[in-house]
């Protein structure tokens, strides 16, 4: 009897602590999904966001609130605003990038309001951290473009920078010369506006969380570290093509890149080994650069979504 009343009161305690167990199991997890709702809501809502194209790699964007233009430099209004916080609140992470349905850069002037001419734009409530030039060497790569402006004008603003787009076109048929555009779209950018930081992107690539901020920090920055083409990994560590970051005194550090690769690849691998004591380009990068660049301008198209630069860039 004694026995069987022991192990009922025992029963009854086990029982009971399970029962404790189970309770504080539920409390907790229903305390961390309450805490969590909020920031699963945002990611939710940009996943369910209307498809709209697919092709390479990327992601999909909701347009943020208009916001009135204002280009001024310096004016009473900046002077009392603060400068832009590190994390951008507008940041919504995780993007969805599709390349199924067209887009028209109607739809994308439409759903950019805030943009000035030459696709400029800075954030009206914080002064922008740094001042970007992006800048996207290009020939007859119009679908990849449309894509791009109308993923990365909202991630941009999101970003709060204070940017403005370049696409520097090379005109003619002659062997693409990526490097020396892009040392185009350094001079040109210049000519207009105090750029401190320049970002070199490839018309077709585009972020898939918008977490990944265009801008430059404390050493050139490759910013298209994992690629959907590359199955998500880079072909090889010192892969520094795709999308990077160069401040000014960066990009002068290294005389700019290199104007004499003609045809596909190998400028985005000399441009890496110019930070690199053993590289081969170290014996030339002092006289090929940014100080030995001459091209011509064709035609400059300011639109409300980019500037356009027509070069000629000589032949090979
Ligand atoms: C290397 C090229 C790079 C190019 C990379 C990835 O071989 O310019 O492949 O190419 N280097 C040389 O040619 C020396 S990709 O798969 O993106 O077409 O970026």
């Amino acid at each position: 009897m004694r026995d069987a009343s022991g192990n009922f009161s025992l029963l009854h305690r086990t029982c009971s602590l399970v029962v404790l167990l189970c309770f504080l199991h539920i409390s907790v997890t229903f305390i961390y999904y309450v805490r969590n709702s909020d920031s699963r809501q945002t990611f939710v809502q940009n996943q369910q966001t209307p498809q709209v194209h697919r092709k390479l790699t990327e992601q999909r964007v909701t347009i943020e609130e208009t916001r009135p233009p204002s280009l001024s430099n310096g004016t009473e209004t900046e002077r009392k605003l603060e400068t832009c916080p590190d994390n951008p609140p507008q940041l919504v992470g995780p993007l969805r990038v599709e390349f199924s349905d067209p887009v028209t850069l109607d739809l994308v002037r439409e759903q950019n309001p805030a943009l000035q001419p030459g696709g400029r734009f800075k954030p009206k409530d914080c002064i922008a951290q740094q001042k970007v030039a992006m800048i996207i060497p290009f020939r007859n790569r119009d679908e990849h473009l449309k894509f791009w402006l109308y993923y990365m004008h909202p991630i941009l603003q999101r970003q709060q920078l204070d940017y403005g787009v370049y696409v520097i076109i090379q005109d003619g048929d002659r062997a693409f010369n990526r490097a020396k555009l892009l040392n185009i779209g350094y001079a040109e950018a210049l000519k207009e506006y105090d750029y401190q930081c320049f970002v070199f992107s490839d018309v077709d690539l585009i972020p898939m969380d918008d977490r990944n901020i265009y801008k430059c920090f404390n050493q050139p920055r490759h910013l298209s570290v994992s690629m959907d083409k590359f199955g998500f990994r880079l072909p090889y560590t010192q892969y520094f093509g795709g999308v990077s970051s160069l401040s000014k005194e960066q990009y002068l550090k290294i005389n700019g890149f290199p104007n004499n690769y003609w045809g596909w690849g190998g400028e985005d691998d000399d441009i890496f080994n110019r930070f690199d004591r053993i590289a081969h380009t170290r014996q030339t990068m002092g006289r090929d650069g940014i100080n030995s660049l001459s091209y011509k301008v064709v035609k400059v198209e300011k639109d409300q979504l980019f500037t356009k630069i027509t070069v000629d860039v000589g032949k090979p």
